[in-house]
């Protein structure tokens, strides 16, 4: 499967099929109308961020609003003896361990674009799990219809929590057959290392065709319920930020376009690149078949 990526492929193999294709298109198309500069720009759009990039431009509000607050205050995070609640219509609820949750599922490097929907992007090697391998493991009901998920409270630890910025616990939800994409997945770690708390250690969701706020962050429960959750910034502001979410460079947030983004690390002067329908991964299509992508946005 396209997706089925392994540790030992070239990053041919490691770059989606869909954004593959994009790619050459791009170059080719550039090349026809002789924009010699523009081939390296598409390269520059699947080559992943370094570490550092990754590690000190965040959104994780529980640490502050602020890009470089998570770096400067999310060492403060317990990840210690950290449990997971599983609840709602599953067969096997109860209070995991991430080991029990996770241990001896297969952990595989995806190199996904990332896109925020404040119109930046980065390209992260993450590594992490299929979400429906975990599914499997506590059972899905077939009553269950969305999965909701909430970030860790710490307030003590948290400088974002203690200045109430937002509304906390952060929430998040996607619809089951969402969750059961193979692009869909619970990671652990970045460039092969364990990750940063500032990226959401020790457990994050990764869904890469959709705007970074639905990738929710230091995950401690998972609930498989009938109807859709709340998500954090569609309470805080339903006008701007809906459900779904899913990236699409033709539908404007009310304040700014979507039809570009600003890939961080290029520095000041680098140009913009173009913004994809569903973030360059066309495979998900198919889910929302018969829906309107400008009214479920
Ligand atoms: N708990 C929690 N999860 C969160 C956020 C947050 O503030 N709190 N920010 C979201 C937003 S807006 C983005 S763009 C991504 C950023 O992930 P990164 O910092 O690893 O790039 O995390 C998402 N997950
Ligand atoms: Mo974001």
């Amino acid at each position: 499967m396209a997706y089925r990526w392994k540790n030992d492929l070239t990053r041919a193999d490691v770059t989606p099929k869909s954004m593959w294709l994009n790619r050459r298109q791009i170059i080719a198309g550039a090349a026809g109308v002789g924009l010699v500069g523009s081939s390296a720009y598409a390269q520059d759009a699947l080559t992943p961020n370094s570490k550092s990039d990754i590690e000190s431009y965040n959104n994780f509000y529980e640490f502050g609003t602020g890009k470089e607050d998570p770096a400067r205050n999310a060492g403060k995070l317990d990840t210690s003896n950290w449990t997971i609640a599983v609840d709602g219509l599953v067969d096997n609820p109860g209070e995991y361990s991430l080991n029990d949750l996770i241990g001896g599922l297969t952990v595989e490097e995806r190199i996904y674009r990332f896109r925020c929907v404040e119109a930046w992007s980065m390209v992260v090697p993450w590594n992490g799990i299929e979400l429906a391998d975990i599914l499997d493991r506590v059972g899905v009901q077939s009553s269950a219809k969305y999965v909701a998920f909430e970030t860790v409270v710490q307030p003590e630890n948290m400088i974002g929590v203690q200045r109430n910025v937002i509304p906390f616990p952060y929430v998040e939800g996607l619809r089951l057959d969402e969750a059961r994409h193979p692009l869909t997945i619970m990671a652990t770690g970045i460039y092969g290392e364990p990750m940063a708390n500032q990226n959401g250690a020790p457990i994050r969701l990764v869904v890469p065709w959709k705007y970074g706020f639905k990738s929710i962050k230091s995950i401690v429960r998972i609930s498989l319920v009938d109807e859709q959750p709340p998500s954090t910034w569609n309470l805080i502001n339903a006008r701007e930020y809906g459900f779904y979410s899913n990236v699409n460079p033709n539908v404007s947030h009310p304040r700014w376009s979507q039809a570009t983004e600003r890939k961080i690390g290029g520095g000041l002067f680098a140009a913009r690149q173009d913004t994809l329908m569903f973030n360059g991964y066309d495979e998900v299509a198919g889910l929302y078949e018969g829906m309107d992508l400008a009214t479920f946005y």
